[in-house]
């Protein structure tokens, strides 16, 4: 019998429920758990494929420093040292922690207190704040408490969903899958999508806003100048439980509709057709993410949201609220232990002095930070000015995440101690570490994580800890204790959490929204056990949905919430160097910097290469192609990636994956293009809208390769993805060469004896190579001056096929594929990888509905996410066909 058990997705902000099961043979498989209440039992593409990313491969598994293997003992003492040599020396700015809402709970509170409260500086900032520090921000000033007021359930009670700055499908597809669902069950709900792309997201919506890039804060303020003047509008809500009502409506009214209408880049029609939607529905819930925090206007975006809520006094009421949607699987838990270099601990303020005194006294620490810590983007500027001496990055990838990417590399460059906790061994942010500390990963690791409605659920180890792996918070005690500071002799990650639910209830009585109280005393054993609650909980009360501020209670100290006064950004752009906007975000099966999605041979096939998305009269206009290359260049950077001409994007925006990095790629890593631009509030860097100019990149020959091993490319363009049996590369070289057979084996690790098969045409340039080991093929190359035509899957298949007889290994060489090995065509379900060809056919077979594909091939029956790429490609053929 397989050893179950339930645990929490190391992924998205959704925090679905997994059973994981090891079964006798060492084997992992996992599953949703119907239990839970995030997913119950769903899981997405990502999710399910967890059980191909815990493999040891890639992994640190040993202390090392400077790249030599050492011990615990002989490392952790050189971090103390150094450390408090650059306390002694320079004072406590002279050190700083960039830790990440990957952490969990326990780690990140033990990260915060050594920082806040023994180091005494708040230099401890993370990638939240690239992530969700406008949500932070907006929520305190309107709320005087970073509260998330409502919960997933709302998604299903509403009868109005809309989605500004969200790829819901792509990004958070367990709710997008209970939204699907609950749209099917109640037909008459509707769902509004703004973004500026029209993303699978749309396939649901009965209203797309293309808005322009950055158009949300004067949509918004239209919307509430409309309401403040339409039966919607509480009265009664807004006197006694709001301030500011009248500035912010003054404010927003000065907007007139032609303004409006330009700004957003929207008719009047479909300004009028949401704003009456919203006027009309009461049960609203607004979710955004990162479409609205990713901005230099994302506070301002975020408060424009929830000033709409309060007019309306839909507001933590069962289907109503603003509600911003957590990218990462422990953003709220970063959130709650104060893990932002401008927050304290459980939800205090750093700037208030009695809130200090009390977190002090609580530690019974030497210091307390007197003031906020630098912010990412200042953290890494003073890195680079060497101001920072020491530095310690957990469970993040600065160098290919952080806006001017280039920058942050050569800060860490500079840095005289860097000390880097990782899983992996080589990403290109370990490249520059000191220090490098092997960390536990998912599935090894015990804690909890908080996802976007206040849940919090427990991490379970079921898998032995690798070589010297060792979890974060010990590390960091470790480096405490070795400093000599007391309070850090934690046994057991149920310790830690103890003692931060301690700290949420001291002292509170009512006055702070995070209390978990309930579990100051947990022990080992109900640690282990702690099933999953919604905060607060201040007493135990069982897992019922909890909202906030329905009859208001908000946390200002007149417990009245504040509309905010917001300006629109002008949203017209005229650079005539510059002239494209650059829409940097995510896509289905990958990960941002891939270290672990990189892993999975289902997950790395549905999209195999970085790609940007341009529009066709962009593209006719600078003569790109559709597939051929494209170069995108910032005053910061260059990027070159594979060109999609789709009108998916209005002309002159692209949109580009955040996702490739020099491991997987060439050229790129999009963070290197973005400016170091932030919201003045909330300091989150602006990576949705980067002008930049594109041109073709021209190359002399495009290639495509398959092999055995994993590639080493020389080539001026280049994306590797892991297939099936290997690797699958694609390739542009700027110049011809003479010596195709000796790149291949230096490039695929080919011993020289192999002689290829070869085709060769002169006259088109075409080349392939294929390369034999008995009846094994090592690697088939094939080059071209056209972008290469042969059939990827086709040819990734061929890499696990016995090729016994001369015609099957010509049949490489032909490019083609023969009649009974059909060619399955680019994945679209990962899950069985199920290529688009098999759908095509399907469709031509009367299959017209998702359903009846599903049953035809089984595409899209397992974790659903594929469901809307399927409806559009039904869509396509059926349209193809009518033409
Ligand atoms: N598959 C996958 N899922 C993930 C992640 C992942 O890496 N891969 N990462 C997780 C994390 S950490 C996060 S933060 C979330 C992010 O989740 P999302 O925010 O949903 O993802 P993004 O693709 O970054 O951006 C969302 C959308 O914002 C749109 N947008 C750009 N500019 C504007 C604008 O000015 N206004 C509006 N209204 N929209 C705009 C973009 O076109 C894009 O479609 O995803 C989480 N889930
Ligand atoms: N251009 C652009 N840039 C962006 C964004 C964008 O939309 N566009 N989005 C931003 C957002 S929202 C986010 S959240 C960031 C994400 O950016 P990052 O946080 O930099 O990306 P990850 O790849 O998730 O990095 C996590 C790292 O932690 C390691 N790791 C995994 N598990 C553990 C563990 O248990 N312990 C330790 N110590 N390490 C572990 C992984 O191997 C990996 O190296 O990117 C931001 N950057
Ligand atoms: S939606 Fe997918 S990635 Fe997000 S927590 Fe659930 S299974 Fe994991
Ligand atoms: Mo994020």
């Amino acid at each position: 019998m397989p050893v179950e058990t339930r645990t929490t997705c190391p992924y998205c902000g959704v925090g679905c429920g997994v059973i994981a099961s090891v079964h006798e043979d060492g084997a992992v498989s996992v599953k949703g758990d119907p239990e839970h209440p995030a997913n119950f039992g769903r899981l997405c593409s990502k999710g399910s494929a967890l059980a191909e990313t815990i493999d040891l491969d890639g992994r640190v598994l040993f202390p090392e420093i400077g790249g030599r293997q050492t011990g615990w003992d002989e490392t952790l003492d050189l971090v103390a040292r150094k450390f408090s040599e650059a306390l002694a020396e320079h004072g406590p700015d002279a050190v700083a922690f960039y830790v990440s809402g990957q952490l969990l709970t326990e780690d990140y509170y033990v990260a915060n207190k050594l920082m806040k409260g023994f180091f005494g500086s708040a230099n401890i900032d993370t990638n939240s704040r690239l992530c969700m520090s406008s949500s932070v921000a907006g929520h305190r000033r309107a709320f005087g408490s970073d509260t998330v007021p409502g919960t997933y359930e709302d998604l299903e009670l509403a009868d109005l969903v809309v989605l500004t700055g969200s790829n819901l499908a792509w990004c958070h597809p367990v709710l997008y899958q209970r939204l699907a669902a609950a749209k099917a069950a109640r037909p008459e709900m509707k769902v509004v999508v703004i973004d500026p792309r029209r993303t699978m997201t749309c396939d649901i919506a009965d209203l797309h806003l293309a808005i322009r890039p950055d158009g949300d804060v004067a949509l918004f303020m239209g919307l509430l100048a409309h309401l403040a003047e339409s039966a919607a509008l509480d009265r009664a809500f807004v006197e006694a439980h709001t301030a500011g009502f009248a500035e912010a409506v003054s404010a927003a009214s000065a907007l007139s509709f032609s303004e409006l209408s330009e700004r957003t880049g929207l008719t009047a029609s479909q300004l009028e057709q949401f704003f009456h939607l919203f006027e009309t529905t009461e049960k609203v819930v607004t979710f955004y993410s990162q479409g609205v925090n990713q901005s230099s206007s994302g506070t301002d975006k975020v408060n424009a949201i929830i000033n709409c809520h309060l007019a309306t006094g839909r507001t933590g009421r069962p289907g109503m609220g603003p509600f911003s949607l957590t990218g990462q699987p422990n953003a709220m838990g970063g959130r709650e232990v104060g893990g932002l270099a401008n927050m304290l601990a459980a939800h205090m303020a750093i700037e208030n002095p009695e809130d200090r005194d009390r977190v002090q006294r609580f530690w019974a620490s030497p210091t307390i930070a007197p003031k906020p810590g630098l912010k990412a983007v200042d953290m890494f500027r003073a890195v680079a000015d060497g101001r920072i001496k020491a530095l310690w990055i957990m469970a993040t990838n600065p160098v290919v995440s952080m806006p001017d990417a280039a920058a942050v590399e050569a800060a860490l460059k500079a840095c005289p101690f860097v000390v880097v906790s990782d899983i992996m061994r080589d990403t290109d942010t370990t490249r520059h570490a000191h220090v490098l500390l092997p960390s536990l990963g998912w599935g090894e690791k015990d804690g909890t994580v908080t996802n976007s409605e206040r849940r919090i659920t427990r991490q379970r180890r079921f898998l032995a800890s690798p070589g010297e792996a060792k979890p974060d918070w010990w590390q960091m005690a470790e480096v405490a204790r070795r400093m000599g500071f007391a309070g850090f002799d934690y046994q057991s990650p149920a310790e830690i959490f103890a003692e931060h639910a301690a700290l949420s209830a001291f002292e509170n009585h009512g006055s702070r929204d995070f209390d978990i109280g309930a579990y100051a005393s947990v022990g080992p054993e109900a640690y282990d056990e702690l099933p999953p609650f919604q905060w607060p909980s201040p007493v135990a009360d069982g897992d019922k949905p909890k909202r906030f501020f329905a009859d208001g209670g908000f946390f200002h100290p007149d417990r009245k919430a504040r509309f905010i006064a917001v300006t629109a950004p002008a949203t017209d752009r005229t650079d005539a160097l510059y002239p494209l906007t650059l829409n940097t975000g995510r896509i289905r099966d990958h990960w941002h910097t891939m270290t672990r999605t990189g892993k999975s041979i289902r997950l790395s096939s549905h999209i195999a290469e970085p790609f940007a998305e341009i529009h066709p009269q962009d593209a006719a206009k600078l003569r790109i192609r559709n597939t051929g290359l494209v170069e995108l260049e910032s005053p910061l950077g260059k990027a070159v990636v594979r060109a999609l001409v789709t009108d998916r994007h209005a002309p002159g925006s692209v949109f580009v994956p955040m996702h490739w990095n020099d491991r997987f790629s060439a050229k790129a890593r999009i963070g290197a293009l973005v400016p170091p631009l932030t919201d003045p509030v909330s300091g989150q860097p602006a990576s949705k809208n980067v002008a930049v100019t594109a041109r073709t990149y021209e190359v002399a020959y495009y290639g495509f390769a398959v092999s055995a091993a994993k590639p080493a490319p020389q080539a001026d363009y280049w994306a590797l993805a892991k297939a099936e049996g290997g690797w699958r590369t694609e390739l542009g070289f700027k110049t011809a060469r003479e010596d195709w057979i000796d790149w291949c084996q230096s490039t695929f690790g080919i011993s020289p004896v192999i002689e290829p098969l070869g085709y060769m045409d002169r006259q088109t340039g075409d080349l392939r190579l294929a390369f034999f080991d008995a009846d094994k093929l090592l690697a088939a190359f094939f080059l071209a001056r056209e972008p290469v035509a042969v059939a990827r899957n086709w040819a990734i298949s061929q890499l696990t096929t016995r090729h016994t007889d001369l015609t099957r290994r010509l049949g490489i060489v032909a490019g083609r594929p023969g009649a009974d090995q059909p060619d399955p065509g680019a994945t679209v379900c990962s899950c069985f990888s199920v290529g688009i060809n098999r759908i095509i056919g399907a469709v031509r077979t009367g299959c017209h509905s998702v359903e009846a594909v599903g049953k035809h091939t089984n595409a899209g029956t397992n974790c659903g996410s594929c469901r809307a790429e399927i409806r559009g490609i039904i869509d396509g053929c059926l349209a193809a066909a009518a033409e």
